[in-house]
C-alpha cells in the first residue's frame, strides 16, 4: 500500500464543543480540514496500530466526502479493520453499540446532530472511545492542542471504498467491513424490551406517528417499528434519510416538529408520536393531547423501567444534566437510589455508566438513554415508552398525570437566543457571574435565593474537574434560574436560559407552562439582562 504524507498547516479553530467538532460545511470544504482534525485525532491516540475502528454518520451532506478521507487516513494510521455502515449511515447510539459489541478500539461518527443539513448547514465529527461513549475532556482537549500545531498527516493512495455493498473489502492493507447499519441495533433492542406486548398493543388497534425527519432513523424506525413489531405501514414518515434533511431542521423539538406536535393535539390524532434527530440520540415524546418534557420524560422512564425485561430488577441510579429539571431527582429519592448531576453533555454520563453507578440518564435536550450504550437514544426512548404504554395499559396522558400526582410536577421551559454577537453574550455571562456572591440570602418578591455559583463537576470516579458549566440560582422552593452558552452553535453564541418551578400539590397541575414561570422568566431578565443587551424582543426557540 501507498502511504503518502502530506504537508499541512494547522487551523487555530478546530477546539470540539459540547459533542466534537461542528461547523459549516464551508469551513469543512477548506483545504486539509477533514484530514487535519482527523489525523490530529488519530495522533492522540496510542495503541491503534492493527486495531477497529467504527465509522458511520447520518447521511448529511459532505458525509460522502468525509467518509472516504475517514478511511483512507485510518488505513494511513495502521489500523487494522474499518467497520462502516452501509451507505456512510450508521446513527449515533448504534455505532456506540457496534463498538462495544465488537470491542472495536473507537470510532468516528459525522454528523452535526440536530443542526440543519446541506451545502450551507453545518457537518460535524466526533470521536467515540472503546466504551462506545463520546471521547472525554481529556481527549477533546488534547485533539485540540495537536490541531493548533499539526504539520502533516498521512493518507493511503488507494481507490474510493464502495459503501453500498455489505460485505468485506480492502482499502490498502486494511480490511473494511461494510455492515447493515440496523441488524445489530435492532438485536440488541429486542434483547431490552418486551417485543410481543408492543406487537400486541399495535395490534390492538394502537394508533403511532413516527417522524424520521428524513434523518438517520428512518431505516431503524421502519425495520423496527414497522416491520418487526407490526405497526401499519405510513407509521413511520420522512423515513428515508436525505443529505439536507428534505429542507428541513432535524431537531425534533416543538418549533421543528410542529406538525407531528399539531397532529397529536388533533381530535381524530393518534395515541401516541416520537421524532428523532438528524443522528438518533435525541427523542421527542407526545402523546394524544400530551406533549411530555423531556426532563419528565427522563424521570417518568426512571420510574417506569423495571416494566422492561433489562431493568426489571430495578436501576442503579439516574443522571441527568445539570440544566435538566430536578424532576428525576424525585424519583431517585423515592427509590433510595444514587443521583447524579452532571454538567451538559453525553460524555460525562460515561464514567457513571462505566463504573454501574446510573442506569438511565437524560438531559433536558431531548437525549435519554441508558447503560445499553454510550450515547443518549432516540429509538430506545420511543420503545421503552412503548413497552410503559403496553404494561401500564394507559395513555400517555394518564401516565404523566399519576407521575405529577406522585411526585409533583417541575414546570419548566429553555428559551433559546440565538447568533448572538459572541463578544456581548460573554459579557453578559461573565456580569451575571459577579453578581453570584451578592445574591444568596436576597428575596424577589416571594422567591429567596437559596445558592448561587456557576457549577463546577469533580467526577466521582476519576477526579477530573469541569468548572464553569453555567450559571445556577437557585430559590428556597425548588425553583431555579440556569444560564449558560451552548457549546454546539456553529455560528455566533447562544444563549440558553432554563427556568424551572417545583408544583408539590395535587390540583396544581394544569397551568400553562410560559405562564407559569412568567415570575421567573422577568426575574431572570431583571438579572441577566438578555432581551435589553441583545436587542431582541423573544428567544428564537421555547422548548
Ligand atoms: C449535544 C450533546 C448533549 C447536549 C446537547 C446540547 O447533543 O451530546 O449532551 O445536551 O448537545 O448542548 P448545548 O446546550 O451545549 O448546545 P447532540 O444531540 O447535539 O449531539
Amino acid at each position: 500500500m501507498s502511504i503518502k504524507t502530506i504537508e499541512t498547516k494547522p487551523y487555530a479553530d478546530q477546539k470540539p464543543g459540547t459533542s466534537g467538532l461542528r461547523k459549516r460545511v464551508t469551513v469543512w470544504q477548506q483545504p486539509n480540514y477533514v484530514e487535519n482534525y482527523i489525523q490530529s485525532i488519530f495522533d492522540v491516540l496510542e495503541d491503534r496500530q492493527g486495531k477497529t475502528l467504527v465509522i458511520g454518520g447520518d447521511g448529511r451532506f459532505y458525509n460522502d466526502v468525509a467518509i472516504q478521507k475517514a478511511i483512507k487516513i485510518a488505513a494511513a494510521n495502521g489500523f487494522g479493520k474499518v467497520m462502516v455502515g452501509q451507505g456512510g449511515l450508521l446513527s449515533t447510539p448504534a455505532a456506540s453499540h457496534l463498538i462495544r459489541h465488537y470491542k472495536a478500539f473507537g470510532g468516528l461518527v459525522l454528523s452535526a446532530s440536530h443542526n440543519p443539513g446541506g451545502p450551507d448547514g453545518d457537518f460535524g465529527i466526533k470521536y467515540n472511545i472503546a466504551n462506545g461513549g463520546p471521547a472525554p475532556e481529556s481527549i477533546t482537549e488534547a485533539v485540540f492542542a495537536r490541531s493548533k500545531v499539526i504539520g502533516a498527516y498521512r493518507i493511503a493512495d488507494v481507490p474510493d471504498v464502495d459503501l453500498s455493498r455489505i460485505g468485506t473489502q480492502k482499502s490498502g492493507d486494511m480490511v473494511v467491513e461494510v455492515v447493515d447499519p440496523v441488524a445489530d441495533y435492532a438485536a440488541l433492542m429486542e434483547t431490552l424490551f418486551d417485543f410481543k406486548a408492543i406487537s400486541s398493543l399495535f395490534k390492538s388497534g394502537f394508533r403511532m406517528q413516527f417522524d424520521a425527519m428524513h434523518a438517520v432513523t428512518g431505516p431503524y424506525a421502519h425495520r423496527i417499528i414497522e416491520d418487526i413489531l407490526g405497526a401499519p405501514k405510513g407509521t413511520v414518515i420522512n423515513g428515508v434519510p436525505s443529505p439536507d434533511f428534505g429542507g428541513g431542521h432535524p431537531d425534533p423539538n416543538l418549533v421543528y416538529a410542529k406538525d407531528l406536535y399539531d397532529l397529536l393535539m388533533s381530535a381524530d390524532g393518534p395515541d401516541f408520536g416520537a421524532a428523532s434527530d438528524g443522528d438518533g440520540d435525541r427523542n421527542l415524546i407526545i402523546g394524544k393531547n400530551r406533549f411530555v418534557t423531556p426532563s419528565d420524560s427522563l424521570a417518568i422512564l426512571a420510574a417506569n423501567a423495571p416494566l422492561a425485561p433489562a431493568y426489571a430488577a430495578g436501576i442503579a441510579g439516574i443522571a441527568r444534566s445539570m440544566p435538566t429539571s430536578s424532576a428525576a431527582d424525585r424519583v431517585a429519592e423515592k427509590l433510595g437510589i444514587e443521583m447524579h448531576e452532571t454538567p451538559t453533555g453525553w460524555k460525562f454520563f460515561g464514567n457513571l455508566l462505566d463504573a454501574g453507578r446510573v442506569t438511565v440518564c437524560g438531559e433536558e435536550s431531548a437525549g435519554t438513554g441508558s447503560n445499553h450504550v454510550r450515547e443518549k437514544d432516540g429509538v430506545w426512548a420511543v420503545l421503552l415508552w412503548l413497552n410503559i404504554i403496553a404494561a401500564r395499559k394507559q395513555s400517555v396522558d394518564q401516565i404523566v398525570r399519576e407521575h405529577w400526582k406522585t411526585y409533583g410536577r417541575n414546570y419548566y421551559t429553555r428559551h433559546d437566543f440565538e447568533e448572538v454577537d459572541a463578544a456581548i453574550a460573554n459579557k453578559l455571562v461573565d456580569d451575571l457571574r459577579a453578581q453570584l456572591p451578592g445574591l444568596v440570602g436576597k428575596s424577589f418578591g416571594n422567591l429567596k435565593v437559596s445558592y448561587a455559583d456557576d457549577f463546577s463537576y469533580t467526577d466521582p470516579i476519576d477526579g477530573s474537574v469541569s468548572p464553569k458549566q453555567g450559571i445556577r440560582i437557585g430559590f428556597e422552593d425548588g425553583s431555579r434560574i440556569v444560564l449558560r452558552l451552548s457549546g454546539t452553535g456553529t455560528v455566533g453564541a447562544t444563549l440558553r436560559l432554563y427556568v424551572e418551578r417545583y408544583e408539590p400539590a395535587d390540583g396544581q397541575h394544569d397551568l400553562e407552562t410560559q405562564a407559569a414561570l412568567e415570575p421567573l422568566i422577568a426575574l431572570a431578565e431583571q438579572l441577566a439582562g438578555i432581551k435589553a443587551r441583545t436587542g431582541r424582543q423573544a428567544p428564537d426557540v421555547i422548548t
